[in-house]
């Protein structure tokens, strides 16, 4: 897979490159990723890249020249598929992050200021996709979020011990709690079941773990999952547990 990155910050992307996923993927040929500068593309004495929007209001807004330039000399011929990293974009979710990482090649195209001209959008721009509803100052973060996430579901990059967590995500269930040494930690001890060595018993309590931590802190990720009788029995056992632990329960039992 080939990955272009256009920006006008391209200094912001060598240390996350070289970090052992993507470094790896790019050694063994897997994953070949470039960055551009937008500026580069400029044809002003300035290298401007921004000017002031049409209709008034605070801020500046990216000229679609470079733009427009820089992916057609970029693309040189091939088709690659284009992302705007935007904040009007869809937001991304692991079935997104899954479908871009079958495409051969992809473009990400990196937002500053107010936004970028919309003539940009129309004629060079197959996709806007934003990572989630803050506000943040550009879209390089995103284009990192996307290189990242897209990079592991390309087959090899990410080895096979990864694999296995990576399975327990598509699951569609948060993953259960971790301990490792010490056993015990500021007065907390590892639950006992993780060393008795019975590893059918760590299997149901870890599944039951993960439905608890999904029904506490992501309900919303249950709604959409269809659940096994072993798992609507482990949850029946979490829904009457949290009832017996409940201040009201205590109170009422007086
Ligand atoms: C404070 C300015 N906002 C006025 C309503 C609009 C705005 C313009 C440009 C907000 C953010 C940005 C820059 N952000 C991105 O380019 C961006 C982004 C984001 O801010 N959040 C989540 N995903 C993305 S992808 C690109």
């Amino acid at each position: 897979m080939r990955i272009d990155v256009v920006t006008i910050f391209p200094e912001l992307f060598p240390a996350f490159l070289a970090t052992s996923l993507i470094g790896r993927a790019a050694q063994s040929g897997l994953l070949e990723i470039e960055v551009h500068d937008l500026r580069h593309y400029t044809k002003d004495r300035h290298r401007s890249v921004d000017d002031e929007p049409y209709g008034g209001g605070g801020g500046m807004v990216m000229t679609a020249q470079p733009w427009i330039d820089a992916v057609e000399q970029i693309s040189g011929g091939a088709t690659p598929w284009r992302v705007l990293l935007s904040p009007q974009g869809r937001r991304l979710d692991d079935r997104k992050v899954r479908e871009l990482a079958t495409r051969p090649q992809l473009m990400l195209l990196c937002g500053r200021y107010e936004g970028v001209d919309e003539r940009v959008v129309e004629h060079v721009v197959d996709e806007e996709i934003s990572v989630g509803d803050y506000v943040l100052s550009g879209g390089e973060l995103p284009a990192m979020v996307l290189v990242e996430s897209i990079s592991r579901q390309i087959p090899g990059v990410v080895g096979l011990a990864d694999s296995v967590v990576q399975d327990s995500f598509r699951d569609g269930l948060l993953d259960h709690p971790h301990y490792t040494r010490p056993r015990n930690v500021a007065g907390s001890e590892v639950p006992r079941v993780l060393l008795s060595g019975d590893h059918a018993a760590i299997d149901r309590w870890r599944r039951k773990q993960s439905l608890r931590a999904t029904l506490e802190k992501r309900p919303d990720l249950l709604h959409r999952r269809p659940l096994d009788l072993g798992e609507e029995a482990l949850l029946e056992e979490i829904r009457s547990e949290a009832g017996a632990e409940s201040e009201v329960m205590k109170a009422e039992e007086t």
